[in-house]
């Protein structure tokens, strides 16, 4: 492979930034990040675990400039990177990148395949319909053509350095087996450059708390939701709020000792933040919505990569 020029680049370009007191958010979070790009599905990624998914047999494209090895499937060396062709197998499979013994993992999901319309449930999992016309034509919005099986072993998987499986899957049918989800790399970016911002802003977390994840279009409509269109059907949106206290409603982030809409509102300030610093190649345009509390649930932020702006 060509030598790192990109890397170096990048490097000092922190280095310099650092050195000015401008930190740019890939470096706030310390751990769980590389000092190496790596593009994937169009986006550049410095994290040093990141999953996405793929069908049987299907072509990932990984640009990177590292050595690579997979636990299954067949790599191909190209002049930027790897392809990487997955097993006719569902399951996890994880590749190893390394450059000079500085390692990263890509969890790639091989897909359970699902045909939409054909049923509304696979192995007893009910999964609803999906719109037979992707909303907008956008090819994000077109059925899936199969589901992550979600083992006990894949729940405590960490598909980025501070996010689990567990954390994303749908609230229906409970300790179902199986128990089918699906994720989006782009938003698992998302929430992990937003945890970073929110650590750097003081507020002690590990992780992210996702009230609701990925939603099946049958539970979305089990809880009145008829949308065909909302991203957390596709895996990509992600509900979210800060629980540092741990009693599963989002802390007083503005320190005014209510626990209200301006903590949303707070936290959606942070995400703004970064939408306005990051570019496309780091940030896909995407949805910042902000929520009250109800009776059900505490104040909360929906974030989303559905790829254009959109804020309520
Ligand atoms: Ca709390
Ligand atoms: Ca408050």
């Amino acid at each position: 492979m060509t030598i790192p020029r990109s890397g170096l680049v990048a490097g000092l370009l922190i280095i310099l930034m650092s050195l000015a007191g401008i930190a740019p958010a890939s470096a706030e979070a310390g751990a769980g990040r590389v000092s190496y790009p790596m593009e994937l599905d169009g986006l550049s990624s410095d994290l040093a675990i990141l999953s996405t998914m793929a069908m049987p047999g299907e072509a990932v494209r990984i640009t990177v400039d590292a050595e690579a090895s997979a636990e299954a499937g067949t790599l191909t060396e190209t002049g930027d990177g790897w392809i990487w062709r997955a097993p006719e197998v569902p399951g996890l499979v994880r590749l190893t990148l390394d450059r000079a013994g500085e390692t990263r993992v890509l969890n790639i999901f091989v897909l359970t395949a699902w045909e939409n319309g054909e049923s509304d449930s696979l192995n007893g999992y009910r999964i609803g319909a999906y719109s037979p016309t992707p909303f907008r034509g956008l090819a994000a919005y077109a059925a899936p053509a199969g589901f992550i099986h979600v083992t006990d072993e894949l729940r405590e998987t960490r598909v980025t350095p501070h996010f689990k499986l567990g954390q994303f899957l749908c609230k229906q049918q409970p300790g179902h087996d199986p128990t089918y989800v699906l994720i989006s790399p782009a938003t698992l970016m998302k929430l992990e450059d937003l945890l970073a911002r929110v650590r750097a802003a003081g507020h002690e977390v590990d992780t992210l708390t996702v009230m609701s994840g990925f939603r099946t279009p049958w539970y979305n409509a089990s809880i009145g939701n008829h949308t065909t269109s909302s991203r957390h059907l596709f895996g990509g949106a992600a509900d979210v709020y800060i629980d540092a206290d741990g009693d599963d409603r989002m802390d007083d982030l503005t320190g005014d000792g209510r626990v209200d809409i301006a903590d949303a509102q707070e936290l959606a300030r942070l995400a703004e933040g970064l939408a306005a610093e990051l570019d496309e190649a780091e940030w896909r345009p995407g949805g910042i919505g902000i929520y009250r509390a109800n009776a059900v649930h505490g104040p909360f932020v929906h974030i989303d990569s559905r790829g254009y702006r959109a804020r309520w």
